[in-house]
Formats: structure tokens, sequence, C-alpha cells
């Protein structure tokens, strides 16, 4: 055993160290529980190296700028060849326009949600949120299929839900489940567009109904996919994994691997609170890099960065790391304030992929 390294230290893969190191942990003192302070310095931050790179500074030895006619900055990972980097690539607007979207429009059917397990299709989850209404689980049967319930076609045992107003209104105390739809919306963990995917076979189901990627997204992921695209061919959007994190959520360390051509990059887009990102190699053994995701930063990840473990660590939900000031202004009117609310302890990722 070497200085305070415990066994279990040891056996650890640098991945799951770094994920360690980076992870929300508290702390209990006498009075409260507070979140365990963190050493930030070895994470990368691509905005102080954007204003460096403005000013015509010197950059990390282990970053570069890509010599490209883009019209933003992108940067690479020297160690890292199919990584790139875009800090503040969308603009605000753009950000609370992708953020109103993954909330209202993306989890909506056919695309599936996590809750799709035990509730089946959820319609308007958002908006019954908002209105403070209660999903109920209703009696099952092959009666009353209409627009305003939620229901598994051919499949009459499966209970079937839906919004009622609120709580004991409708089941009238009686022992029907029921969940707010507030609570339901906290606990949205990812939606998918597009071709969609099941996480229990970890591949596409083209038979599952879907709908195209909407039309502006589409554009826009082509638009940031440019700087890792190969010269002459075309990014063709045709599934997207959106992903919702709260206070403490975390995604370990991972591949994406399932689709056909990885030469083709996966454009992933962060909004909402600041992350931390670890890029780590082809095991999980290679020790990873950490950077800093805003709101507004855009990841490509294409050829030999496919095959590298990633994952997000940590989320900041407090005020002075967050970095959500002008998201929280921008959605500071009546029609924002249930977004603010959301987002203020919130990160969405929205990551854009062509499959085949
Ligand atoms: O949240 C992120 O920035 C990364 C998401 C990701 O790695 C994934 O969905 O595969």
């Amino acid at each position: 055993m070497y200085g305070s390294e415990t066994v279990t230290d040891l056996e650890r893969t640098a991945f799951r160290k770094a994920e360690k190191k980076y992870k929300l942990y508290y702390d209990q003192t006498k009075k409260k529980k507070q979140p365990r302070p963190v050493d930030l310095s070895e994470v990368i931050d691509f905005k102080s190296i954007l204003e460096s790179h403005n000013r015509k500074d010197e950059l990390p030895p282990q970053v570069s700028a890509l010599e490209s006619d883009f019209e933003q900055p992108v940067f690479c990972l020297k160690k890292r060849p199919g990584f790139y980097f875009i800090p503040g690539a969308l603009s605000i607007e753009e950000q609370c326009q992708w953020l109103r979207e993954s909330l209202k429009s993306f989890p909506q059917p056919p695309n599936r949600t996590n809750h799709n397990a035990i509730y089946g299709p959820i319609q308007d989850l958002f908006v019954a949120a908002k209105e403070g209404k209660v999903l109920v689980e209703e009696e099952s049967s092959s009666r009353n299929l209409d627009s305003n319930t939620n229901y598994i076609l051919g499949n009459i045992n499966i209970p079937r839900w839906k919004f009622v107003e609120e709580r004991g209104a409708s089941t009238g105390g009686d022992t029907r489940k029921s969940e707010l739809a507030s609570i339901l919306l906290r606990k949205l963990r990812w939606s998918t567009l597009g071709l969609q995917f099941d996480w229990s076979k970890r591949s596409y189901d083209v038979s599952l109904p879907h709908n195209k990627i909407p039309d502006a997204l589409s554009q826009l992921a082509k638009k940031m996919a440019a700087p890792a695209m190969p010269l002459g061919e075309e990014f063709w959007p045709e599934a997207a994994i959106v992903n919702y994190f709260g206070l403490g959520d975390m995604l370990g360390g991972h591949l994406d691997d399932m689709e056909a051509d990885w030469s083709k990059p996966i454009v992933s887009m962060s909004l909402g609170c600041k992350a931390i990102f670890l890029l780590g190699g082809k095991s999980r053994e290679d020790p990873p890099t950490a950077m800093f995701l805003r709101s507004g930063d855009v990841v490509l990840m294409a050829g030999e960065a496919r095959e590298c473990f990633h994952g997000v660590p940590r989320i900041f939900t407090d005020e002075e790391n967050a970095e959500i000031t002008p998201l929280e202004l921008r959605f500071s009117d009546a029609d924002g304030l249930y977004y603010l609310e959301y987002i203020k302890s919130s990160r969405v990722n929205i990551n854009i992929r062509q499959v085949f």
C-alpha cells in the first residue's frame, strides 16, 4: 500500500478514481450538510482558453486550435484525435429554445423516456407539471381509450395512467397509485428523438414508432458537426438522446459504440448548469482529462475519440459555479418562470447521432 491510498483506491480504474474525485459528496458539519470541497485546478477551462486564443496568447500545451473556416474557434486535445470543443457555440436564444424543447416537446410520444417502463407514454408532462396535475393509475380496461389516456396498444393488462387536476380529487382516497407531474418532470432522466434506442438491448430498434429529428435541430447539428466531418461528406442526424441531470446526478463512464459509422461525430450540446466532463482513453485504465461544460458549449466526438470512455461526474447548481445568470435573465418573464425553476438546479444535454 502506498501513502494514504487504500486497497480499493488501488483496485479502482483511473476513470473511476477521477469520477470519485469530482462527484458530489457531502460533509456533515454540526449545523448542516455541506458539499465537500473539490480541487478543480486540473479541470480544463475552454472559456478561458477561448479568451487566451482571442488575445493571441499561448494555449495550454495539451490544447490546440483547429485550423478551419468554421465561424467560431474550435479547440482540440492533442492526445485525443477526433475530439473537438466549441466553447459558447450556442447563442443565449438558442440555449433557451432548446431548453424549452427539451422539457416540453422532446419527451412527447412517440419519443420514449425513462418513464415509459412504468407509465407507458406520457403526453404533455411539462404542461401537467406546470398546472400542478397528478398522474393517476386507472383501472385496467379495454374501454374508454381516449386521447387523454396513456396506454400501450395491444396490452390491456398494463395499467393505464392519466393526468387529473389534483391528488385526492379524483382518486377519492382510494388505493390507486399516483404521482405528481412536477415530481415526474424532476425524475425525467432521458428522452430519445428520431430512431429510438432500446436501452435493455443497447441498440437502436428501428421497428419502434418514431418521428424524424426536428428540422431545426437537424440543421443546427449539421452546422455544428462541420469541423469533425470528413472532407466532402455530410452529417445526417438520425437519432438523439436528451439527458436530464439534477443535483447530485452523474453519468458514469461509458462508450457510445452503437452507431455503425464512427467516422461521423456525435454532436453534444450542453444547456443549463455547468458540469465536469471526463474524456478518457480506450481503456478505463487511461487517466481521463477533465473539462468544464457550460451552457452553450458544443462537443464533437468522432473517429478515435468515439472509442474513448467518457462521462459526467458532476453538475454544479450553486450560484457561483452554475454560471447560468444569462439564462436566468432570459427566463424571468411570466412564460419562462417554470423553466427558470427547473433550470436553476438542472443541466440538459442533447447529443445527436448519425446511426447508419
Ligand atoms: O452529458 C453529456 O455531456 C454527455 C452525454 C453522453 O456522454 C451520452 O449521452 O452518451
